[in-house]
């Protein structure tokens, strides 16, 4: 256990050119699982639908005996159980959530890890405390540029043991918009075990790597913080030896609920000839998302949907529909969007060596024929 945390070398393997998923991605795949993508015809995600991603294991966490505890460069420092988190004034929050890794398994070459297709997603209605009023109590120190997150949950990665931390720059930490949310509650009930009971934080805009699971500590400090799922994971970088740049905000993307009934095993849809309503949901974590586009052909041609604006806040996915009429034979159909800082969704790869951000458009295989007599 003695590798160092800032040694890129521990960096993901990517597979072999023909090299299949191997049973190791099948275990991680066969526990964190994805959105049903039909499921995305909720605007607020059911219990149980919303993806799952925990690196190690779900800690054993009893409410009644939970501390966090926030500490560092701070001027008083804090120890509050549940209730004295329930004391502050509530906000909810409606925030879509989104992997870093979605998308990793339809790279190429594919980094070996959680091999998400499209579907690491879902959209919640988290209440909790600002961070602001817990770091408001606690007084950040001049000094402090950063908040460090740790969760209670522990386990090995690529050699080297760990708490599962994350840190945010300090203005991002006590900033108004997106407002840092240290929530207990999901849809209204306590959170469930697997999305972080009794407490996590939710970080709306930004990828699901820094919305920390089970938060026992918030840490303040006086240089940036340089642990495992920050400094060596969750870089973009083309080669293992470069310090990178860090994922942050989510890309934009849309998704298709596929449309008509799957073949079980290839997932191919079927459709029958005449209208059908193309309908899914699209996000950005630089919102709103301003333009849906829709395409039939595989990407050679594409119509803008009808798009529903945002609610007031902007952290949650929108609505599109459009309308198409399907003729006998094989289609590919596709739906991107474009953000409001301008960005689109590519339709070559954005590769990079841990598979983050990929954000390729989706292709969802359809054959259109009629009913067999
Ligand atoms: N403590 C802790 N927090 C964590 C993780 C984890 O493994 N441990 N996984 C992160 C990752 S990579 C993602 S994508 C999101 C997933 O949140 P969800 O399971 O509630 O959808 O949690 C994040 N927070
Ligand atoms: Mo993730």
């Amino acid at each position: 256990m003695d590798a160092h945390p800032t040694d890129v070398s521990a960096a993901a393997r990517l597979a072999g050119p023909d090299e299949a998923i191997s049973q190791e991605e099948l275990a991680l795949a066969a526990r964190n699982h994805g959105l049903p993508l039909e499921a995305l015809r909720y605007e607020i995600t059911p219990p149980g639908l919303h993806y799952v991603l925990t690196h190690y294991d779900i800690p054993a966490a009893d409410a009644g005996t939970w501390r966090l505890e926030v500490r560092g460069r701070v001027r008083r420092a804090l120890t509050l159980d549940m209730a004295a988190l329930r004391s502050f004034p509530a906000v909810t929050r409606r925030v879509t959530i989104e992997c870093a890794g979605n998308g990793r398994a339809l790279l190429s070459p594919r980094p070996v890890s959680q091999p998400w297709l499209v579907e690491a997603v879902g959209t919640a209605e988290w209440t909790g405390v600002p961070l602001r009023t817990l770091l408001d109590e606690a007084g950040a120190e001049p000094d402090a540029v950063e908040a460090v997150f740790t969760g209670a949950d522990h386990g090995v990665e690529r050699g080297v043991e760990q708490d599962y931390q994350r840190s945010l720059p300090l203005a991002v930490a006590t900033g108004a918009d997106p407002q840092v949310l240290v929530a207990y509650a999901m849809n209204g009930d306590p959170l469930p075990p697997q999305h972080g009971f009794p407490l996590r934080l939710v970080v709306p805009g930004w990828y699901g790597m820094a919305q920390v699971k089970w938060l026992r500590e918030i840490s303040l400090t006086d240089e940036p913080f340089t642990g495992f799922q920050q400094a060596v994971a969750y870089r973009l970088r083309q080669d293992a030896e470069e310090a990178g740049t860090p994922v942050t905000r989510i890309e934009p993307r849309a998704l298709l609920i596929p449309p008509g009934f799957p073949d079980f095993m290839s997932r191919t849809r079927v459709v029958r000839p005449g209208p059908v309503r193309l309908e899914g949901r699209a996000w950005s974590g630089r919102p709103p998302v301003t333009r849906v586009e829709v395409s039939t052909d595989g990407g050679g041609s594409w119509t803008e949907a009808d798009l529903a604006p945002p609610d007031s806040q902007r952290w949650a996915w929108q609505h599109w529909h459009s309308a198409w009429t399907a003729t006998p034979g094989p289609h590919v159909l596709s739906a991107r969007a474009t953000d409001a800082g301008g960005h689109t969704q590519p339709l070559g790869q954005p590769w990079n060596r841990g598979g983050f951000a990929n954000n390729l458009i989706q292709r969802v295989g359809v054959l259109c024929c009629e009913a067999d007599a």
